[in-house]
């Protein structure tokens, strides 16, 4: 998988981008990812990514032109199969958007911020809006991260057996149950006796039984369908 993110804040990827499962990918070379400075593709003397919107409202818009620019200068190097704009007002990324998602090779994601980009933009260049929650964030880039460590860790190789995507909460629209590791007892809280049995078979029960109660209790949209 190779990702190409525009962002007038390519600093922000750092972090996310620098630990754990996201940085083995990387350093194993099953992910690329590619980080953008929108102001390298403005073409004023001040390099100016935003202006104010027509009609007047509070607030800058991100203009076409760089946007454009830089989009129109990724797709001559390669094929992309989606161009995604990280956005509330996009389809909420869930589990099944993040597998579908996860089998393209090339994607773009591009990061919105202030009152938006250019409705333009939307309607010529973008094959996928994406929001991840019903929140309000300062800009897309929390999103597009999140969005990319959701992708990352479904990348075949990218986590072991053990770690397996399979077994992650909602990938069977289940939570997850509880785990738990030693001391079998800590003050006199003690961890359930069928962890500890060594009975594979009623611990997967268990489990099974304990993801559902879970999900039960704190999701039950979950269960619906
Ligand atoms: Cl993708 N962007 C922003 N700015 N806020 C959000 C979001 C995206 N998803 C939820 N809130």
């Amino acid at each position: 998988m190779r990702l190409d993110i525009i962002t007038i804040f390519p600093e922000m990827f750092i972090g996310p981008f620098s630990y754990s499962i996201v940085k083995r990918a990387i350093d194993k070379g099953l992910v690329e990812i590619h980080l953008h400075n929108l102001r390298d593709y403005a073409t004023t003397k001040h390099k100016n990514v935003d202006d104010y919107p027509f009609g007047g409202a509070a607030g800058m818009v991100l203009m076409i032109e760089p946007i454009d620019r830089c989009i129109t200068h990724l797709k001559g190097q390669r094929e992309y199969h989606e161009v995604i704009y990280l956005t509330p007002d996009g389809i909420l990324l869930n589990q099944p958007l993040a597998n579908h998602i996860s089998t393209k090779q090339n994607l773009i994601l591009l990061c919105g911020h202030y009152k938006g980009i250019d409705e333009r933009v939307r309607q010529h260049l973008i094959t996928l809006e994406v929001s991840i929650g019903d929140y309000v964030l300062s800009g897309g880039e929390l999103a597009a991260a999140v969005l990319s460590d959701s992708l990352i860790r479904l990348i075949p190789g990218v986590l072991g057996d053990e770690t397996s995507a399979l077994s992650d909460s909602f990938q069977d629209n289940l939570l997850s149950p509880p785990v738990y590791t030693r001391p079998a007892v800590y003050k006199d809280w003690a961890v359930p006796d069928v962890l500890l049995s060594g009975h594979e078979r009623k611990i997967h029960e268990w489990q099974h039984e304990q993801a559902i109660i879970r999900t039960q209790s704190r999701r039950p949209n979950l269960l619906e369908f």
